[in-house]
């Protein structure tokens, strides 16, 4: 069977997620410290250790088959290349930012300014969209710093929590993009090739659904049985099994981690006791 080449951020914020995403698919890859490239041993992958900026490049260039980075540098860097999976991590927006004091205006503030990024595609597309006249400093990092020391008026940045704007006295105005880590593809993978991707792409849905889903497990009285399985619809319906204690029934089903709370709230009124709230490794839907 053919392999398929990954390329994945060699050291950086996506680096750790990645090889976790790959280990929680049940891959194994052993990688020696300072390595390039590594081999999965029970899985037909290969990965590369790259720059996440590369990464588009090569996977377009089919030096990867495949690559996870920011949705953020695939727009930027503009490659042929398909986003095959949005993975849910590195979560964060490219935002403008202007100090403090400024009054917002609106977009047209930004006209005769200068605004120092390392997003200058994204950034330059967004003037022209707009109709602003904006001068673009391209810079390869610490861009928070440039209207502090008077390289810039403004900054476009990426943006998680917020605290690195406050800290150097900036504070966002516009959102240009939300973004997260995705799954890129080349564009004309061979069908056997596609094939381990399809493989691949299984388990990582498999791991996401049981990320987002918990297991339940609660007591009951059976009189209120009806109505806890209204609230817990879970992936069917929910198991009941009868206890030793006479009318009362263990109950199991999956939840949804965004409901958690409330779903917690409403069982606790209908006097279910003894609730058990469980990860889930894997789901298979
Ligand atoms: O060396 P290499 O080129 O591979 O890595 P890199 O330095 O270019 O990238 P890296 O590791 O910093 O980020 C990789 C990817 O993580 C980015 O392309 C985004 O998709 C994603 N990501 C998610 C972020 C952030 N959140 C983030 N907060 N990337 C950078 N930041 C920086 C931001 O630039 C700013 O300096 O963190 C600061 C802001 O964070 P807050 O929390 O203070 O708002
Ligand atoms: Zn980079």
């Amino acid at each position: 069977m053919s392999k398929l080449k990954i390329a994945i951020q060699k050291s950086g914020r996506l680096s750790a997620k990645s090889m976790d995403l790959l280990r929680d698919c049940g891959i194994h890859i052993t990688n020696g410290a300072g390595k390039l490239r590594s081999e999965a041993t029970n899985f037909p992958l290969e990965i590369l250790f790259l720059r996440d900026d590369d990464i588009p490049q090569y996977v377009e260039q089919q030096v990867a088959d495949i690559g996870i980075l920011g949705e953020n540098v695939v727009v930027e860097k503009g490659s042929e290349v398909r986003v095959v999976n949005h993975l849910g991590f590195a979560n964060c927006r490219l935002s403008l930012a202007i100090p403090k004091a400024e009054t917002y205006t609106g977009a047209d503030y930004f006209n005769g300014k200068k605004v120092a990024t390392s997003y200058p595609k994204i950034l330059s597309d967004y003037f022209a969209k707009n109709n602003i006249g904006a001068e673009i400093e391209e810079l390869g990092g610490s861009v928070e710093i440039a209207p502090g020391i008077g390289l810039a008026d403004a900054v476009c940045d990426l943006v998680s929590t917020g605290s690195t704007l406050f800290t150097n006295g900036l504070k966002e105005v516009e959102t240009l993009m939300r973004s997260q880590a995705v799954l890129i593809s080349n564009q004309q993978l061979s069908a056997d090739k596609q094939a381990v991707l399809d493989r691949l792409l299984f388990r990582i849905q498999s791991v996401r659904e049981a990320s987002k889903n918990k297991y339940i497990l609660l007591n009951a009285p059976n009189s209120a049985l009806d109505a806890i399985s209204e609230i817990l619809p879970g992936m069917n319906s929910p198991s009941i099994l009868p206890l030793a204690k006479p009318g009362w029934s263990s109950l199991h089903s999956v939840i949804q981690e965004d409901d958690f709370w409330e779903v917690i709230d409403r069982l606790r009124e209908t006097g279910a006791e003894g609730i058990l709230i469980i990860p889930i490794e894997k789901m298979i839907i």
